[in-house]
């Protein structure tokens, strides 16, 4: 629909009133092209990071230690796989289709999260990540569900309450091998030490880099800068990490009565940089067995395109 320069006036006004009045802008509603632009870029950065974060932990389903944590690993596997299905199906109200993310994932034009460039060396990587990267997530994740834009918000509202589950079996998980024998509890602080800093970069570049945060707060999708929660994880993990039993490796981590908050050390940013390049340890692995599935399961969305052709269903 075109619009006379009048017209988008008014219903910039109007968009403008319901994100004032912390109003749900809906698919339907009129939305500035750059706030479109800037919800899919987020989102399907999101859905990305769902369906790649997949490989670290899944990694590990056939090595895992019991039946019963293998059960519980397939689910949070197969959990992470649906919060991608929620996402692309929000990047869709807002008229990209799935094909056209995944096309863009595939092609290096779209991003996914720095954090699933590194490697899960031990069996502790899965506490470690559901612990620390589910924790974050949370962290990240839980003011998206007021965010201005209802399709996301909504789908925010599930996958915080499954995240809070994978954070809880991540830190029960960190707990039994911290009281288990010298051997386990060295495997835990090991997976600690290797995954505190880059969960920390997952809360993106500090504030006075990140070229996105203003606008995206004035627009309510964001609730909060980057700072403001990266500050708020590391505030609910000293604590957590005292109770476990485990240590963070940062020397220069300690309260600030006058802050109210933890004091930290300074983020390799060149580290985070690098990993956004292209250059961490695992980029080129997960982007590679990413393209190597969705050619696998060609024939399945054949022969779903073709079922749905034969009784006349439209396929997504
Ligand atoms: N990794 O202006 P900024 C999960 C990019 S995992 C890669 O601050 P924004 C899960 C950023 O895209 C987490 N790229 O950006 C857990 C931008 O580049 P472009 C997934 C990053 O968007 C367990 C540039 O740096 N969660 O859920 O305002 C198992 C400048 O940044 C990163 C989400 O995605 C990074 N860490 O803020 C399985 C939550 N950080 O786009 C899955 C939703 C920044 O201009 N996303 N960049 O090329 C967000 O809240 C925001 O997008 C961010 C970044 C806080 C991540």
């Amino acid at each position: 629909m075109t619009t006379t320069a009048p017209e988008t006036e008014v219903l910039a006004a109007v968009f403008d009133a319901a994100v004032a009045a912390d109003e749900r802008i809906e698919p339907r509603d009129w939305m500035p092209d750059a706030y479109r632009a800037t919800l899919v870029r987020q989102i399907a950065q999101h859905a990305h990071s769902e369906i790649i974060g997949m490989q670290p932990e899944a990694n590990w389903i056939t090595r895992a230690p019991s039946l019963r944590r293998k059960a519980i690993l397939m689910a949070k596997v197969q959990d992470e796989a649906g919060h991608g299905l929620y996402l692309y199906s929000a990047a869709e109200t807002l008229g990209t289709g799935r094909d056209e993310l995944l096309d863009k994932l595939h092609a290096g034009r779209q991003r996914y999260s720095s954090i699933f460039n590194y490697p899960t060396l031990t069996w502790a990587d899965v506490g470690a990540i559901g612990w620390l990267v589910d924790g974050a997530a949370i962290t990240n994740q839980v003011p998206l569900c007021r965010c201005s834009y209802g399709p996301y918000a909504r789908a925010m509202v599930r996958i915080c309450k499954e995240e809070s589950f994978h954070q809880r079996q991540g830190y029960e998980l960190l707990l039994t091998l911290s009281r288990g024998t010298e051997a386990q509890h060295a495997m835990a602080q090991d997976a600690v030490d290797r995954w505190w800093w880059p969960s920390l970069m997952m809360f993106g570049p500090p504030d006075d880099e990140s070229a996105h945060s203003a606008q995206s707060m004035a627009w309510k999708i964001k609730r909060h800068s980057n700072d403001e929660l990266r500050q708020r994880f590391v505030d609910i993990c000293v604590p957590q990490a005292e109770s476990l039993g485990l240590t963070l490796p940062d020397p220069d981590l300690r309260w600030n009565e006058a802050r109210g908050h933890y004091d930290f050390g300074a983020i390799d940013w060149d580290e985070f940089h690098e990993v956004l390049r292209g250059n961490g340890p695992c980029n080129d692995q997960r982007i590679g067995q990413r393209r190597t599935a969705h050619e696998n399961g060609a024939w399945v969305r054949e022969a779903a395109a073709a079922h749905a052709a034969k009784h006349g269903k439209a396929t997504a």
